[in-house]
């Protein structure tokens, strides 16, 4: 997966490259920068001398000495005032040049702590969306993988009022599924039969599917009407919206070699996840999403959060790939991608 947010202690990461939250003497301070230092060792200081400082909106590349990462990017994010002292197109900038340097220097997979959202007090939800929005932005034009590492959970949240709509849209969904448990209360509930005999064609186990084939037809004959795969139908719409191939999964965070997997192989088996990244990538309604999955051997429910995020998410036409990522990384869930 290109674009990844994980929690983690960034010096423990093995990635190609770390950026460090530096400050502009590059000599060291609390924070992450703190953390990196004490990890690197004396020597990491040593070259960070020699290096002149560096202005904010800047980054500068060294060595890592002791850290499991062949490179330090650091790079100097701006103070937050009041959101009017250019902080954003700063902290873009960071983003950028880190990412322009990790290039150059050919590193294939970086790890970003979230800049300026510590001791720099940058609102961290808006900080992750100036990092979501920047990186994303690179990775159309670039094959790496990135990781946003997030250090303390607590201390981030997506925006109140998305936090709460999801929130709401699980509750009702889930009550609707557990009122639906009971007999009586079932014959009050049309909506429930609706769903459940969309979910019985979707896992294609009820009686739905097979009632199509015809009785006295052999067993080869029955195989021989096997129907479009996944990745036959990923095909088909791909060339129906009349994108690039590297648009779909570029779009989808999944990565180019996965992608030819896919492509070549027309059984290939992809995960639950992958699935639906790329019906999100090719923006799909809900009734294609069920169906593409159905392909794969998978089904959209309501006694999962992860699917009620993914409905919600469908059902309100949006289909930016790495706000479902921080709303599912912000309920605990899979993320979606390779
Ligand atoms: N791994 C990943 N993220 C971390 C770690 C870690 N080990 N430790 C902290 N964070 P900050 P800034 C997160 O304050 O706001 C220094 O003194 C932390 O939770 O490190 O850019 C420099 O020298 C927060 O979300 O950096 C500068 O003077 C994020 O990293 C100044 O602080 C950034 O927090 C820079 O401030």
């Amino acid at each position: 997966m290109p674009l990844q947010i994980i929690r983690q202690d960034i010096t423990k990461m093995n990635v190609d490259v770390i950026v460090n939250a530096a400050n502009s003497s590059l000599l060291g301070g609390g924070g992450v920068d703190g953390c990196i230092h004490r990890a690197a060792g004396i020597e990491l200081l040593e070259e960070c001398k020699t290096l002149g400082g560096c202005i904010t909106g800047d980054a500068k590349i060294t060595g890592a000495y002791n850290l499991p990462c062949k490179y330090v990017i650091h790079a100097v994010g701006p103070r937050y005032i009041d959101g009017k002292h250019d902080e954003e197109a700063l902290l873009r900038s960071c983003y950028e040049k880190s990412l322009q340097l990790a290039k150059k220097n050919k590193c294939e997979s970086v790890a970003f702590p979230l800049i300026s959202s510590g001791i720099y007090g940058y609102p961290k939800a808006e900080a992750l969306k100036v990092a979501i929005d920047t990186i994303s932005g690179f990775l159309l034009e670039n094959d790496m993988t990135v990781y946003i590492v997030i250090f303390d959970k607590n201390a981030y949240k997506i925006s109140e009022k998305l936090f709460s709509d999801i929130e709401e849209f699980i509750d009702d969904n889930y009550v609707d599924e557990h009122f639906c448990m009971y007999p009586e209360s079932r014959r009050m509930n049309e909506s429930y039969y609706a769903e459940e005999k969309c979910m019985s064609i979707d896992m294609g186990v009820g009686s739905t599917l097979f009632d199509d084939l015809e009785e006295d037809l052999s067993l080869d004959e029955v195989i021989d009407q096997i129907d479009e795969s996944f990745s036959e139908m990923l095909l088909r719409k791909i060339d129906e919206k009349g994108i690039k191939d590297s648009e779909c999964y570029k779009k989808a965070n999944i990565d180019r070699k996965l992608f030819s997997k896919i492509r070549s192989d027309v059984h290939y088996k992809p995960s639950k996840p992958t699935v639906i990244a790329f019906a999100i990538a090719l923006e799909l309604s809900l009734d294609e999403t069920r169906d593409m999955l159905m392909k794969a051997g998978f089904a959209l429910s309501h006694s999962s959060k992860f699917d009620l995020i993914i409905e919600y998410f469908i059902r309100k036409g949006n289909y930016n790939i790495f706000e479902i990522n921080e709303a599912l990384f912000a309920f605990d869930q899979n993320l979606l991608g390779a």
